[in-house]
């Protein structure tokens, strides 16, 4: 089908089926375009507790849908593509979170938001790159374990003071980890007049030379404090922010650098979704129940 016949029928169906398209800011430029809502995971999750639709077409990966689908347990919460996965969410299984409590019983378990369902049913509460250290500064444990960012990690071991397991030891954002000094040179000579706005999902080196340490959310809000930045996460960021402040210059640290599970997604998926209403994201009760706990947590603390 051609584009513009494409979302002809993708705005016919969402009427039909009373749906809203919910996606991340690291959706193609084309998904952004059509999309109701745009933001981070966090704000997408909890935007979807206001909207009266029967049906989230949720483009954005995975863990995204399943916290959006915890919050909103009586809508229809549909992923386009079962390849909008996330590999850093992946590297966390139950067994390390039961492990670390082996060793560290009074540990509180924290777990980043970008985290499956079932891990997030063994936290304690999850945070997000903007609350984690206010989160584990609250919590009355100076041994805390930790997962599955180790550069979120660190950076919150570094403000905080505490003792931060790291679960798995080396959970990382390929995408975010493949910066490095270097591309922050690089930039540097380029761009004279530019700050650096860098995703905490980064190495440490590579935030310490940093303007503003923001999740994508976060790069939004504080974008308008200069005129012009170099922007180092997810490449299609940079389409985001262009597009809402046409008049500040925003360059990716790398054009090259982008994620597979966020791209996995199409605007022909889209069409699919709401025509055959998949794939739908479930997530059992007992899972759902004790999740959304630390989820709500999380948001009393923050
Ligand atoms: O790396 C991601 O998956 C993106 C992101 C973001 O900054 O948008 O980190 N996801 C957030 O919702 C997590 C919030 O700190
Ligand atoms: Fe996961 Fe990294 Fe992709 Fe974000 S950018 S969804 S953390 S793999």
């Amino acid at each position: 089908m051609e584009m513009e016949k494409l979302i002809e029928e993708i705005n016919r169906l969402k009427e039909e089926r009373n749906a809203i398209i919910m996606a991340h800011n690291y959706q193609l430029p084309e998904i952004q375009d059509i999309a109701d809502f745009l933001g981070d995971s966090l704000e997408l999750a909890r935007k979807a507790v206001n909207v009266e639709a029967d049906v989230i077409v949720f483009a954005g990966v995975d863990f995204m849908a399943e916290t959006a689908k915890i919050l909103n347990p009586e809508k229809t919460v549909l992923l386009p593509t079962r390849r909008a996965t996330c590999a850093m969410a992946n590297m966390l299984t139950v067994n390390h979170i039961l492990e670390a409590k082996k060793q560290y019983p009074d540990a509180p378990v924290v777990l980043y938001v970008n985290s499956s369902a079932e891990a997030k049913a063994y936290a304690d509460v999850t945070v997000t790159s903007a609350n984690a250290v206010k989160v584990v500064e609250k919590l009355d444990s100076d041994v805390i374990i930790f997962g599955p960012d180790k550069n979120l990690a660190h950076y919150v071991a570094k403000v905080t003071g505490k003792k931060v397991i790291p679960i798995p030891a080396h959970g990382h954002c390929y995408v975010h980890e493949r910066f490095t000094l270097e591309d922050v040179e690089r930039a540097r000579k380029l761009y004279l007049n530019a700050k650096l706005m860098v995703h905490p999902e980064c190495r440490p080196e590579v935030q310490e030379e940093a303007d503003v340490i923001v999740s994508t959310g976060g790069m939004i809000k504080r974008a308008p404090e200069w005129n012009e930045w170099v922007v180092f996460t997810e490449r299609e960021m940079v389409y985001r922010l262009s597009k809402l402040y046409p008049n500040i210059k925003f360059h990716p640290a790398r054009e090259d650098f982008f994620c597979i599970g966020m791209k996995a997604i199409t605007l022909n998926h889209i069409y699919e979704s709401l025509r055959d209403m998949k794939y739908e994201v479930e997530v059992p009760a007992e899972i759902a129940e004790r999740a959304r706990k630390a989820i709500e947590r999380m948001l009393e603390m923050s």
